[in-house]
């Protein structure tokens, strides 16, 4: 049976993880309306990704005992000034999605629910890669400013990337 504090602490991720899925499908609105289906593309494997994780933890807590409920989800952005911007803007979400992650696991050692730690266990290492792949588009794409053409490169790479389910990634 999962604990209030460690059930409120979940329900919230639930919403951060709702509404990183929402930024990121307004970064698809966004990229296809610049004429960029790559990046939009990469933007919609991305939104796939944040509610397979919302769904991850909506499940445990179900699982746990717990109650899910629902809250509203903040508005996104609608624009970013270049998709540099964007994906600047995504690596820094992901940021703050890793210290929120962080500050769960805490929780649940603070709650001696150790269930509920090693569960987390595959939130820290997903965040690593959500960092590492974010910045390296990043660094791509500023290396891309002073290069005519790298754009429809980057763009045409991003298009390559599919959803993997992370039932499928060993979790
Ligand atoms: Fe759910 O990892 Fe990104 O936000």
């Amino acid at each position: 049976m999962i604990g209030k504090k460690m059930e409120k602490a979940l329900n919230e991720q639930i919403n951060a993880e709702m509404y990183s899925a929402y930024i990121y499908l307004a970064m698809v609105a966004y990229f296809e309306s610049e004429n960029l289906p790559g990046c939009a593309n990469w933007m919609r494997i991305q939104t796939q990704e944040e509610t397979a994780h919302m769904m991850k933890l909506f499940d445990y807590v179900t699982e746990r005992g717990g109650r899910v409920v629902l809250k509203a989800i903040d508005q996104p952005p609608k624009d970013w000034k270049s998709p540099l911007a964007a994906f600047e803007a995504a690596y820094e979400h992901e940021q703050f999605i890793t210290g929120r992650i962080n500050k769960l696991v805490d929780v649940a050692i603070q709650e001696k629910d150790h269930a509920a730690n090693a569960f987390l266990q595959w939130f820290v290492s997903e965040q690593v890669e959500e960092e590492t792949s974010a910045d390296a588009i990043v660094q791509n794409l500023k290396m891309a400013e002073k290069a005519p053409g790298a754009m429809f490169m980057i763009d045409r790479e991003l298009g390559q990337r599919t959803f993997t389910p992370p039932t499928q990634e060993g979790a």
